[in-house]
């Protein structure tokens, strides 16, 4: 490795595996639509940690905008028409949001993506995201979208088994990473997040994911 290459570049499409590319700061220029959007749909449908099926707290802070929003609680994981919390559908997907994913995903090699949702999470410090696949869309021929806002993470991005080793991925805001083809169904988690601060988002990070679920 150069010298160089431990940094990002801005612009840069990263291939990471067959179907998967970080493109670098791709979101940057939109981040103060982005996060203008995001405070009317936490208005509607504000951040909030939901319970594993096995009753654990997850560390992470999660709300939804779309058709269907994904919800987890003590009777499983699934996708649910409104939000728990208040009886209400879920916000609709902003214009900027889709503008954003839609680019993204054709930039990635996936023209014609249409995401009917956008799961948002927020981490504070020392929050995190344990392995886990996404196979709750009925439809895996459609890629997922993810945007980081805010402070940066690691992204641990493994294989098609939970025990294969996972790489260690750092985003930071503004970079946009799009998991499609053979790569969908990957395991892959978040590292705790180191505390800090950022412009946009203060102390945390943001991430938007964009999925086809119907
Ligand atoms: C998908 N969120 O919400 S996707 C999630 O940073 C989730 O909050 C991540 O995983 C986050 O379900 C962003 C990161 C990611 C990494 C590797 C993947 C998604 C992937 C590999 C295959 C499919
Ligand atoms: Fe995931």
């Amino acid at each position: 490795m150069s010298l160089f290459e431990e940094f990002s570049q801005p612009g840069a499409t990263e291939p990471l595996a067959d179907g998967a590319v970080v493109l670098r700061g791709f979101a940057a220029p939109a981040t103060a639509r982005l996060m203008e959007a995001l405070r009317s749909i936490t208005e509607a449908a504000p951040f909030r940690h939901m319970m594993t099926p096995g009753g654990l707290r997850m560390s992470v802070e999660m709300t939804n905008c779309g058709r269907v929003g994904w919800i987890s609680d003590r009777s499983g994981y699934r996708y649910a028409p409104s939000d728990p919390e208040t009886g209400q559908p879920w916000p609709a997907i902003p214009p900027a949001f889709l503008d954003l994913a839609q680019r993204a995903a054709a930039a990635a090699g996936f023209a014609g993506f249409e995401p009917d949702v956008c799961l948002i999470n927020r981490y504070r410090p020392g929050a995190k995201l344990s392995l886990h696949q996404d196979k709750d869309e009925q439809d895996f021929r459609a890629p997922i979208v993810s945007v980081s806002l805010g402070l940066p993470a690691v992204f641990l991005f493994g294989g098609m088994k939970r025990s294969d080793k996972p790489r260690r991925i750092r985003v930071e805001s503004g970079d946009v990473a799009v998991w499609g083809g053979p790569s969908r169904l990957a395991y892959h988690g978040v590292a705790p997040v180191v505390d800090g601060a950022h412009p946009a988002t203060g102390r945390s990070r943001i991430n938007l994911t964009f999925r086809k679920a119907l």
